[in-house]
């Protein structure tokens, strides 16, 4: 009897997924959980032995996470050493600090000065694995490739890799106010403490840097596109300085969000014209302040003329004219300005999607060496769905970069499990033919226009949250944008099997599950938010959930009916020439398929034609019915989303296992609520019944209207 009960204690406790400890979500995908059997004997003489070839911090950050990754993977401590004395020994380091490396002639000069070699080599005749770059920032990317290679259960020998970014700036913009409010943000407070900095170090803060190198993010806007003046002020320049100073070992420089306004507000004066020889002097002062704080600052981002925010055009001045004067105050100190083009204007009637480019595409060519133009992935605003921006490809003498919303202001905040590489795979592989067929935009934002500079912004969705982003499937995003920035042709589906397998389990079932969930997740959200080319669909303010009905708003162009211009005609917002003609913005053969209802993909209808109801789509069945079927595909997609997930469970954690089977329940309810709002909405302009199989709304109209979300999150 004794027997049989130790042996169904057994029996459950084999069921138990193998982790020491409840997981809370904070280590995120550098878990370093033991790794199986199977693997252990093949790693068995391998990472035997770890010798750091150089004493810098960076060098030492390498070397600490080298011995915690194959500690807690190999369940062994890991040997340092000197020099390799044994086989299996990891080495890694620069030529310029190890006589070992420098004998070994590696082809390191391609991979510039932040790409990483890992080579099975031999050394003093050792067998041993090298880990070499031409900086210790490219050797300690190279130590969390060595490591992922383990977290994703590679063999670990017989190894020739090589790798470098594809992009220079790899930035997280964070859109935090001092007060530590962030603004979109649905993972609790800032991270950055000012009231404690710059005396008390949060080691969180070191977390993060290291989170952020191991996928090769190398730069951070620690404060809110709309500035507050006093981030500039010396009293928070120390504390700028000392974050800084915790990021720097990690690659990662520091970078701020200004107010154009900034030197009335801080300085006296009585302007903020950039051609003002004060206004200058007054910048150059302040550029000069920082640099004496952080040697490495990366530069200014601005959101300047755009939603209120001041700017140059306050003094008739144009964008260039005020990027080019921060440019020169922070060109001495080898500072760039990331200006964004954001803009749309309230004395505009133009249609919004076509306001940017109508701004900026006559600057091309007067920006500053040092400025980057910051644009986001399509011409409204981070939708669930966008066709790509028209002013990639339309400014040929101006770096462009590429600014992506990692948190989901639009795609249901922390609780929808929306995973977002598919979506930012689709804007990179899209195709400008600005030079022609295959200039796709991962390829224009890659060339940098010979200047060197190139860049991709993410908005962050980091918080004080346990988890960091305030649900586990979130950080599959900060880690795909990760990837992304390092190389934006990578496979969004890669990438999510990676993500996959260091954060949840290396069982196949697991990983092919959870990747395929994740694959398919962004789908459904747009299917019941915004399908077939619909935008900005959502309630006031917040965002969050359906108003399609919303007209009441202060600019025509916040509000729902401007986006779907539903009427008892038809529905959707004609760009094309016979409306605002915005299809003129792309080149020719887009502008073509765009413009065209034979060729124009359906994910794109309604953005840019106006169609009757009862438009016939290529499949055949009306317009009218496959909206209703996208909005039911959506919620079905979400049902199918709960039911994997539940087969999972015997295989994940409880904690993070019932945090997101909740999650799912609300996304599910969430969805629901959107096809039913949608549809009552729409079914009032189009008055048609729903198609066979496809149930009417629960409530009517007016029961949706008067739905309100006070105390949303982010606002
Ligand atoms: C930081 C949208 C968001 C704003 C955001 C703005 C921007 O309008 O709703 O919160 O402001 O984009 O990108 O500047």
């Amino acid at each position: 009897m004794r027997l049989l009960r130790l042996f169904i204690i057994i029996a459950v406790l084999a069921l138990v997924p193998h982790t020491a400890q409840a997981e809370d979500g904070y280590d995120l995908w550098l878990r370093y959980q033991p790794v199986g059997q199977q693997w252990r004997d093949r790693y068995a003489s391998a990472a035997t032995q770890i010798v750091a070839a150089g004493d810098s911090p960076t060098i030492r950050a390498a070397a600490s996470e080298l011995s915690r990754g194959l500690g807690g993977m190999l369940g062994r401590g890991v040997a340092t050493a000197s020099a390799v004395t044994r086989d299996g020994a990891v080495l890694f380091g620069t030529p310029a600090t190890s006589a070992a490396i420098a004998a070994l002639d590696l082809p390191l000069a391609p991979l510039g000065d932040e790409g990483y070699l890992i080579r099975s080599v031999d050394v003093d005749g050792h067998r041993a694995t090298v880990i070499a770059a031409n900086s210790d920032i490219g050797v300690l990317y190279g130590a969390f490739r060595f490591l992922k290679l383990m977290q994703t259960r590679q063999p670990i020998d017989g190894l020739d890799i090589s790798d470098a970014p594809k992009l220079k700036l790899r930035v997280l913009d964070h859109w935090d106010n001092l007060d530590r409010h962030v603004e979109r943000g649905y993972a609790g407070l800032s991270l950055w403490d000012w009231f404690t900095l710059p005396q008390w170090h949060n080691p969180r803060y070191t977390d993060y840097a290291r989170a952020n190198a191991s996928i090769g993010i190398n730069g951070a806007v620690l404060n809110n596109v709309n500035a507050q003046a006093e981030i500039l002020t010396p009293r928070y320049l120390d504390k700028v300085a000392a974050l800084a100073d915790i990021f720097r070992p990690y690659g990662i420089k520091v970078y701020l969000s200004v107010k154009f306004s900034a030197p009335i507000a801080l300085g006296g004066l009585k302007t903020a014209d950039p051609l003002d020889p004060k206004v200058r002097a007054w910048w150059q002062a302040k550029a000069d302040q920082i640099y004496a704080r952080v040697p490495d600052f990366g530069g200014f981002l601005v959101k300047a003329n755009s939603e209120g925010q001041p700017g140059p055009q306050d003094y008739h001045r144009t964008h260039a004219d005020g990027a080019n004067m921060l440019a020169a105050a922070l060109k001495p100190h080898g500072g760039v300005v990331m200006w964004r083009a954001f803009v749309y204007s309230q004395h505009d009637s133009e249609d919004r999607a076509k306001q940017a480019y109508n701004e900026f595409k006559p600057l091309d060519g007067k920006f500053a060496d040092n400025v980057l133009v910051q644009v986001k992935n399509g011409p409204i605003d981070f939708q669930p769905r966008e066709p790509f921006h028209p002013l990639f490809g339309a400014m040929p003498k101006t770096p462009l970069m590429l600014e992506l919303q990692v948190t989901k202001e639009y795609l249901g905040f922390n609780t929808h499990l929306a995973y977002l590489g598919t979506m930012w795979a689709e804007t990179l592989d899209a195709d400008t033919h600005a030079h022609g067929p295959g200039t796709t935009v991962a390829r224009l934002i890659e060339n940098g226009k010979g200047t060197g500079l190139t860049g991709i912004a993410g908005v962050a969705n980091i918080g004080n949250d346990r988890n960091w982003t305030g649900s586990e499937f979130d950080q599959a995003n900060w880690y795909a944008f990760g990837r992304l920035a390092w190389n934006p042709q990578a496979s969004a589906e890669h990438i999510a099997r990676d993500w996959t397998r260091m954060t949840w389990s290396e069982r196949p079932q697991v990983v092919d599950t959870i990747t395929a969930m994740m694959m398919r997740s962004r789908e459904a959200v747009v299917d019941y938010m915004t399908p077939l080319g619909l935008a900005h669909q959502m309630a006031t303010g917040h965002h969050h959930g359906p108003g399609p009905w919303v007209s009441n708003l202060g600019r025509p162009e916040w509000n729902p009916v401007y986006y779907n211009r539903a009427d008892g005609n038809g529905i959707g917002f004609d760009r094309t020439a016979s409306g605002s003609d915005a299809i003129a913005q792309y080149a020719p053969p887009v502008a073509a398929e765009f413009g065209s209802l034979k060729t124009v993909p359906d994910k794109y209808l309604l953005w840019f034609h106006h169609v009757p109801w009862t438009y016939r789509m290529k499949s055949g069945e009306t317009l009218w019915d496959a909206l209703i079927e996208h909005y039911d595909r959506g919620v079905q997609a979400v049902a199918g989303l709960q039911r994997d997930w539940a087969s999972l469970a015997p295989f994940i954690d409880k904690r993070r296992f019932d945090e997101e089977t909740a999650f799912l329940e609300i996304q599910h309810q969430d969805a629901l609520w959107w096809r039913n709002a949608s549809i009552a909405y729409f079914q009032s302009k189009s008055q048609l019944p729903l198609p066979a199989g496809h149930a009417e709304p629960p409530h009517d109209l007016d029961y949706y209207e008067a739905i309100k979300t006070p105390y949303a999150p982010g606002q």
